[in-house]
Order: structure tokens, then sequence, then C-alpha cells
């Protein structure tokens, strides 16, 4: 068993109050089963900081109109809100122009608007698609649909035996008839994070655009569109501390340009007649009908929380409370851990020898404690390591070392339970 030994214990860790960061979130201090709230489900979703709770409240009480429509006080004021926040995430992910960021549903809907409308114009009978078998559902199924439609394969970049991307043989996919690559920057099944600007360049060297599945990476790190150079880049909202049901797709606005709308209706449109209709500018022309506006605000209070924050103290302080938790779990014989990359972000799936994973959660939740258990929308990895499903602690950056501590002795109860 290889612990992750890049994961130093960090000089700065001391920097970030962990305390204090914990008062901002109400939830975490609640009970569950008379016992307090170890919230260790972060890679489903984050919890909500106040001021992203008062925000979502401000909005509906002050400022609820719809945006892009209406002359009168409330729309436009409406519209501000929404537009700042695309403004927002255009600085903190460093995106060259607002242009280039999508509001949608979540990374599943920026993966499906992507496989749909890059799809439909650039893949064709022959061509193929190439995705990585740590992939989640929401970036493996969109690629199948669209490659059914098109007559066209699905390749998928094996990975080895710590959970991590054969990069070469990854490298050996990449031909002609590759028109897009599709890829995850952190697995939420095993934590790996990719070597995503060499897989990226690697792709580029043959000219193929490339997508990355951000959906576990914004949660613990700061992700530069232009350093990175990647095509497009998804993420969800709902894991990043804001609210659920909105996300980003980031496009560059060459490809953007060049692809067909993915859903019609309002505001996609320039004009209408039955004879012909012309498409709106970007980010417009991809989003079509009312926008999810409160969620969009309530995003941007979470950017500004996450602004306000120390990175490189957090990723230190994550990185520190993920080797522990690696080595307080590894150190329980009956405990494996699937997913054993040098790099690794925010997750560690396990599995309790001789038990299901099923009984894990349910034994750990009677301690007040929340983990996931299952496939994790990622039956193939699950296949790949020949366990029916895991249970999975996943951590955010209000987490602590006496959480980890709790999860240790929930995993004790179940081992008593179960013998
Ligand atoms: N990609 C990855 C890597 C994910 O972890 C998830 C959600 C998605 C895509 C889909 O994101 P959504 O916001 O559109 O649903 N992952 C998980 C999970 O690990 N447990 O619950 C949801």
């Amino acid at each position: 068993m290889s612990i992750a030994t890049d994961i130093a214990t960090p000089a700065v860790a001391s920097k970030f109050d962990v305390a204090r960061i914990r008062k901002d979130f109400p939830i975490l201090h609640t009970k569950v089963h008379g016992k307090p709230l170890v919230y260790l489900d972060n890679a489903a979703t984050s919890q909500k900081p106040q001021s992203v709770i008062d925000a979502l409240a401000r909005y509906y009480k002050e400022q609820n109109s719809n945006v892009h429509r209406g002359v009168h006080f409330l729309s436009g004021f409406a519209t501000e809100a929404y537009e700042e926040t695309r403004k927002k995430i255009t600085r903190y992910i460093n995106a060259a122009s607002e242009r280039e960021v999508i509001f949608v549903r979540g990374t599943t809907e920026g993966v499906n608007l992507v496989a749909q409308s890059f799809g439909k114009k650039f893949i064709g009978k022959g061509d193929e698609a190439v995705i990585s078998a740590l992939e989640h559902h929401s970036n493996i199924v969109p690629w199948q649909m669209v490659c059914d439609e098109r007559g066209a394969t699905l390749r998928v970049a094996p990975i080895n035996d710590d959970g991590e991307i054969i990069v070469e043989e990854y490298a050996k996919l990449l031909n002609a008839k590759t028109k897009i690559v599709a890829f995850a920057h952190v697995s939420n099944a095993l934590g790996t994070v990719n070597p995503v600007k060499e897989m990226i360049a690697l792709a580029h060297d043959h000219g193929i655009p490339v997508l990355i599945d951000g959906a576990q990476a914004l949660p613990h790190m700061r992700v530069d569109m232009q350093d990175l150079d990647c095509d497009f880049y998804t993420f969800s909202s709902h894991k990043m501390f804001g609210p659920t049901g909105v996300g980003v797709l980031y496009g560059k606005e060459k490809l953007l340009n060049a692809m067909p709308p993915y859903q019609g209706g309002g505001d996609m449109i320039r004009s209408v007649t039955f004879e012909k209709t012309t498409y709106n500018d970007l980010p417009y022309k991809f989003e079509a009908g009312t926008p999810n506006i409160a969620d969009v605000v309530g995003f941007g209070a979470a950017i500004d929380y996450l602004n306000n924050l120390d990175f490189p103290a957090i990723e230190s302080y994550e990185h520190d409370l993920l080797a522990y938790a690696t080595e307080v779990l590894t150190s329980n014989k009956r405990v494996r851990i699937i997913g054993t990359s040098k790099h690794k972000a925010g997750v560690i799936s396990f599995v309790v020898d001789g038990v299901h994973a099923h009984d894990v959660g349910t034994i750990v939740d009677s301690e007040g404690i929340a983990v996931r258990t299952g496939h994790h929308c990622a039956m193939p990895v699950m296949e790949r390591f020949k366990v029916a499903a895991t249970a999975r602690a996943s951590f955010a950056f209000y987490n602590t070392k006496e959480e980890v501590d709790a999860l240790a002795r929930g995993i004790n109860k179940v081992i008593e339970v179960f013998g």
C-alpha cells in the first residue's frame, strides 16, 4: 500500500484557521442522530456558507425579476446581478472573455452541451472520441450517445492499479480520427489528480480539442483557463460552496462560435421569423430560456467567499488532512484504500474487508458521520478494481483531523458489529 508520499506536512497550514472557517457554515454545527454532524460527503455536494444563504434570500426578497427582458428597475437589477457573477467567474478562472463563460445546470449539462453541439458539427462516421477509465458517468454516457448517433467510436485510456491514467497509453489513442478528448481533472471515485496540462498538450500536438471535467477540481484548487489552454472546462457551483442547479461551461470563443446552439428558445436568438432564425452572440447563444438567476447570484456570493480565502494555505491544509486520513485508515488492517495515486485531492475511497460498503455507511451514519457508499456514478472504476462498491470519505477545507478520528472510530464500530 503506497501512501500519498508527495503530501507533505506544510509549514503554511497553521495560517489556515479551520475553527474560524467552520463558523461560516451553519449546518456544520447541527446534530445528526443526536451526534455532531461529521460531513464527509463533499464530493457529492459541499455545504454553504452563511453569505451564500443570505445572498439567495436577499435575491428573492429584494431583487427577483427576469433578466435581459425588461426596462423596469428590478429587471435591470437582476440582469446586473446575474451578469456580475459571469464577470466574477471570468476573473476567477482567468477566461479570456465573458463570452467564454456559459451558465449551465451543472457539469453534467456542460458535458452534454459540448457532446451534442460540438458532436453535431465535428464528429462524423468513423471518427473517434477519447475519454479515460476513471470518468464519472456524466463524462462517459454523453460521449457514448453522440458516438452512437454519429457512427463514431469511443476509445478509453486505461488506468493503472493506483488509479492513475497511463499517459503513454492515452497518447497512443490520439490520431487523425480523434475529434475530441474528454477527461476529469480530479476523479470523484478515487481522488486522482490527473496531469491535465501534459494531457492537453499531447492532444493539441494532434490538433485535437480537449474538454476537462473540473467538477472535483474547483473545490480544492484554483484553475487558470489560459494557463491550462484547455478548449472546454466545466464545473458545478454546488460542489464549490454555491447553490445547486447552476454551473459553468467554459469554452474557447473561436470553438463556441463555430458550434451550433444546444437548445432553442428565448434569449438565444437575435431575430425569429417562421422562415429563418438568427442566433444571438456568445454567451447567450447557449443560454436558451430563463436561466437559474437566483442560484447564479448565489454562485457569485460563493466566488466572493472563495476569493477571500488563502488558497495556497487551503491546499496545504487539505493535503495534510488527506495524508492524515490515509495514515489513520490504513493503520486499520481491515481497511483497503482504492485509489493510491501520488497526486490526490479530497477523496478516500475504501472497502472494509468482509463488510458491504452500504453497511459501513449505515453504521457510521448512526454516529453522525456522512460518507457516500456505492459506485459513485463511476461503475467502470468499480469494475477495474473488482469491487461492487466502496465507502467514500470526501473532504473540504472545513473538515478536521478530529472528524477523521471520528470516522476511524466509526469504522471500528462497523467491525465490532459485523465481526
Ligand atoms: N463529474 C465529476 C467528476 C463528478 O464528481 C460529478 C458529480 C459530475 C461530473 C456531475 O456533476 P453534477 O453537478 O452535474 O451532478 N459527482 C458526484 C459524486 O461523486 N457523488 O455525487 C455526485
